[in-house]
């Protein structure tokens, strides 16, 4: 009898833990989800599928981790307006010869032929060209013998008046960058190999939004990468965007490219960087050409900017007229003046092409680039 109890009890123990052992699984699987990391960013990691099972050689690549951006400080660059002022001392510094000389020989007491064929010379040496150097002499000596005395600021006067003249103060000198209606204002930078066409394109662009228009660059030189980097440098730093092609990619569809985005996201104005390295003047102006063309199936081209170097003389001259002949030139940009004592190129570049010069480089700073104006700059060349 006390067999049959025992054996009842151990029946009853393995019955129980019978049941227990089924009912575990069941419990375990109700519990709630852990959440993990992975779940929270919404993908699948390297190590859930491993945990999975995932066999190792179809395990997808970890998901990449994006490296902080470096925080690209954008600047705001002052306005345009004044600039030339702001920058006398550079024109002041590289000028200034050729002032003094003039300044001084003027306040000669006797002004005898020698003296008057020094004051030629003068600014012949200074660019401006013979024509124009024996217009200006003969000019000033008409006033000096109708003046008679001659005080410093006298002929300082009469020397400003007659270079003001000829630099040509009524000249429309400003730059065209009003949008039509939703389409933005394109200008177009063209000149000679290392004339200094990209830097103008940054600094202009600095100028643009520095007035509070909204800028967009296109890299059309596609001869070399380093020219959109060169870009895409300058417009990083002022928030500019920036349209580009491998290298080698047609320029046109480059300029084509740059317009688009700028009508589709609504900026002011495209500044489209152009190749100056073209041999032969058929192949420039085919290429040139196209780029206009291209643009203006969607917006007007309002200004094309021939880039000179002013330290270049006679020789960037000649190169000066093949682009003129090729393109309608609406304004010069004469760089380097910094680097030259030969002022005069304005008024000789004026009148062999027949076009303002609208901005003038005077370093390689990125503020360096200043609206032109005739009266401040014959003010930096006579000094105070
Ligand atoms: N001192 C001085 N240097 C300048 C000025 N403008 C441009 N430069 C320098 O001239 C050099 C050539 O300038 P870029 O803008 O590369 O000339 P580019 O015409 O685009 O040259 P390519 O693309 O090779 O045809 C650079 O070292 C510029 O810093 C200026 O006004 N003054
Ligand atoms: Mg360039």
């Amino acid at each position: 009898m006390e067999y049959l109890i025992v054996i009842a009890a151990l029946a009853a123990v393995a019955l129980i833990i019978g049941g227990i052992m089924l009912l575990r699984p069941r419990l375990t699987r109700t519990r709630p989800p852990v959440e993990r990391p992975a779940e929270r960013t919404g993908g699948a990691t390297a190590v859930d599928e491993a945990e999975a099972g995932a066999p190792t050689l179809e395990r997808a690549p970890p998901t990449e981790v994006p490296a902080p951006r470096p925080t690209v400080e954008i600047e705001k660059p002052p306005p345009g307006a004044g600039r030339l002022v702001r920058l006398r001392a550079r024109l002041a510094r590289s000028q200034n010869t050729f002032g003094k000389t003039l300044l001084g020989l003027l306040s000669r007491d006797t002004l005898d032929e020698d003296a008057w064929e020094e004051i030629e010379d003068t600014l012949i040496t200074a660019d401006m060209g013979t024509a124009v150097a024996r217009q200006v002499t003969e000019d000033l000596r008409t006033r000096v013998q109708v003046l008679g005395t001659r005080s410093p600021e006298e002929v300082r006067g009469l020397l400003k008046e007659e270079l003001i003249k000829q630099i040509g103060p009524d000249l429309d000198r400003s730059l065209h960058t009003d949008a039509h209606g939703d389409r933005p204002a394109v200008l177009m930078v063209v000149g000679v190999n290392g004339t200094g066409k990209t830097t103008t394109c940054g600094k202009l662009g600095r100028v643009l939004v520095g007035d509070g228009d909204t800028v967009l660059l296109g890299a059309a030189d596609t001869f070399r990468a380093a020219a959109a980097d060169q870009l895409e440098t300058w417009g990083a730093r002022v928030g500019a965007q920036v349209v580009r092609k491998d290298e080698g990619a047609d320029p046109a569809s480059v300029a084509f490219d740059a317009v688009k985005q700028g009508i589709d996201t609504k900026v002011n104005v495209v500044i489209i960087d152009t190749a100056g390295r073209l041999h032969t003047k058929t192949g420039l102006m085919d290429e040139l050409g196209k780029v206009k063309r291209v643009v203006e199936k969607q917006a007007t081209v309002d200004e094309v900017l021939l880039v000179l170097d002013a330290t270049t003389g006679q020789n960037g001259m000649q190169q000066a007229r093949v682009f003129a002949e090729v393109v309608n030139v609406t304004g010069v940009v004469l760089t380097k003046l910094d680097g030259t004592a030969k002022g005069g190129i304005v008024v000789q570049v004026q009148r062999e092409l027949g076009v303002p010069v609208k901005l003038v480089g005077l370093g390689e700073g990125p503020d360096d680039l200043a609206p032109f104006e005739p009266e401040a700059f014959v003010d930096a060349i006579l000094g105070d």
